[in-house]
């Protein structure tokens, strides 16, 4: 079943920046649905943990150049 991790971004200047992330982490096989908050600098995603790990979703955010850290 679907599972929801939390992610600190850090680094978002922007609302390019936030959408840069949500389209990286859209384009993660497993992932359903991906919401950056700018303001909050929170990610919330949806995933399959049958396809793709927490650990991976946070390397997709670093690999856009941005900090990543899990909150849950
Ligand atoms: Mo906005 Mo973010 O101009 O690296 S895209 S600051």
């Amino acid at each position: 079943s679907t599972q929801i991790c939390r992610i600190l971004i850090k680094g978002m200047t922007c609302t390019t920046c936030s959408s840069t992330v949500e389209s990286a982490l859209r384009s993660v096989n497993g992932v359903l649905r991906s919401q950056v908050a700018l303001a909050t600098e929170e990610a919330e995603v949806h995933y399959d943990p049958r396809v793709v790990t927490p650990s991976q979703l946070l390397e997709t955010i670093d690999d856009t150049g941005f900090e990543a850290i899990l909150i849950s």
